[in-house]
């Protein structure tokens, strides 16, 4: 009795300390006081690692000389808050990889991960200065992986359509070539039967075993739905039973039926509960791309690659106008997309790695300028992990990279290409030349300057506003 008395003075407690939170949190946006900065972009693009450094520098404060604040003698410094609900970023974890002699680079994860920081800043704002100097921001951080952005246009198509699309991109190279077991058992199936338990579940097997070869043998970036390949905490969940089917009628009771409905539920209860529930109330977004993976690839990857780009950059087009906009009215004012891992080549690069990326982003891009969206472009590195040596090679003076290679920890010194700076040329895909390598990281340390490229510039543009 006196127990359940307790509990429940508990629970009222916590739900009233997470009521006043909420009422706060609500304070702070409506004074400016709170931002919600999203990181994304395809898996292996270095969302972990560059969040891991943000933190690290700002927690430092030092190392950030484009950050407004910081050249101008402003920023005060920063410390982590707890995080509620959702899972809580492991920043140490990953500080600590980082951060070891040798140091690592932290492991993969797919999942969405929260964190916060307050920031204190010396504010320049006339009316406050004389009031209050300084200020703080709430920084909350939501690393989410790209791929579930992917998913967003489903909201806008029916079950038909996804099939369609489904089946023109399996029956093409290179994806053909493992699609073969799925799209047997997808054609020769009775739709019409009744909804037989185990025969969906044997399609669902063959469905997610093709996702999962295009994303791990073909290393293939588009790879809808998103969930499939690695569902986490949905795995087993009714919303993940379904695949494509051949166009055929829908009636009640049917095989086809109960595919249908499943996919109905991952619209509603994945997709849908994602942007409501996450993208909704992101304010700042950055994309980071992997670029020079997507170039070693060859061809079909890169235009894989511009694929999921595309449609990842159509998203924020849902600004201000579209379905999902007159639902849910998202907020997002600023787009940075980023070219990940610039440290792989040398810095007379950076140039021609920022435009390509444009150009990729270019129609997608235009689409959200129209919407008031303004997108940003840059070649950034969270984890510089090497330096530039100037060679000479028959008379011509080479820009190259010094630094430990991934593979093996040798120090090595290599002239690593050169970036297009357009598509590349049928001519460039069969010359051997994109062969860039990726390099073991570099200690991350306090005080050190030079440990990134670009990271503050990245900063500025995302938070600089917020802390005037
Ligand atoms: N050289 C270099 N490599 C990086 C950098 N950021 C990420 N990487 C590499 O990219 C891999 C994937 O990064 P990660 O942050 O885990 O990607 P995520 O899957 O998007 O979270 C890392 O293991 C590194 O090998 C960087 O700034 N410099
Ligand atoms: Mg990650």
């Amino acid at each position: 009795m006196a127990e359940a008395r307790t509990a429940r003075a508990a629970a009222e407690s916590s739900w009233l300390a997470s009521l006043l939170d909420d009422l706060g949190q609500i304070a702070d946006r409506a004074l400016d006081r709170h931002l919600r900065l999203a990181v994304t972009g395809l898996r292996r693009s270095g969302k972990t690692v560059f969040t891991t450094a943000l933190v690290h520098h700002l927690l430092d404060g030092r190392g950030l000389p484009f950050l407004a604040a910081v050249h101008e003698g402003r920023y005060r410094g920063a410390r982590l808050l707890p995080v509620r609900g959702v899972e809580a970023f492991p920043y140490e974890r990953y500080l600590t990889a980082l951060a070891s002699d040798p140091p690592t680079w932290p492991r993969p994860t797919e999942r969405l991960f929260r964190l916060a920081l307050a920031i204190r800043f010396a504010t320049t704002n006339p009316i406050l200065r004389p009031l209050q100097p300084i200020q703080e921001l709430v920084l909350e951080i939501v690393d989410y992986p790209g791929e579930w952005l992917l998913d967003l246009p489903l909201l806008e198509s029916s079950f038909e359509s996804f099939a369609e699309e489904a089946f023109a991109l399996a029956e093409t190279p290179p994806r053909a070539a493992v699609a073969r077991e799925w799209l047997e058992l997808a054609r020769s199936l009775d739709q019409t039967g009744p909804a037989d338990a185990e025969a969906i579940d044997a399609l669902v097997r063959a469905y997610r075993a093709y996702l999962v070869a295009c994303q791990e043998r073909l290393q293939l970036a588009f790879v809808v739905p998103g969930r499939f390949v690695h569902p986490g905490e949905l795995e087993d969940h009714p919303a993940l039973r379904f695949a494509p089917l051949p166009p055929a009628p829908t009636r009640s009771g049917s095989l086809r039926a109960a595919v249908v409905e499943a996919f109905e539920r991952y619209r509603a209860e994945v997709v849908r509960r994602f942007w409501e529930d996450h993208v909704r109330g992101f304010d700042r977004q950055i994309v980071l791309v992997d670029l020079l993976t997507a170039l070693n690839l060859g061809p079909a990857h890169f235009a894989d690659t511009q694929r999921a780009l595309e449609r990842i950059a159509g998203t924020f087009r849902y600004g201000s106008s579209g379905l999902l906009a007159r639902l849910f009215a998202p907020r997002i004012d600023r787009v940075l997309f980023a070219a990940s891992k610039a440290d792989h080549v040398a810095p007379s690069q950076h140039a021609a790695l920022k435009q390509l990326l444009e150009i990729l982003v270019a129609p997608a891009g235009r689409a959200a300028r129209f919407e008031g969206l303004v997108p940003e472009f840059l070649a950034i590195a969270a984890l510089r992990s090497t330096d530039v040596v100037r060679t000479e090679h028959d008379g011509q003076l080479l820009s190259c990279v010094r630094g430990r290679l991934a593979e093996d920890g040798r120090e090595t010194v290599l002239f690593p290409g050169e970036i297009p700076p357009e598509l590349p040329e049928p001519e460039d895909w069969t010359s051997g030349r994109f062969r860039f390598r990726a390099f073991a990281p570099r200690r991350l340390r306090p005080g050190v300057p030079g440990q990134h490229v670009r990271l503050d510039q990245a900063l500025e543009f995302l938070i600089g506003d917020k802390l005037r």
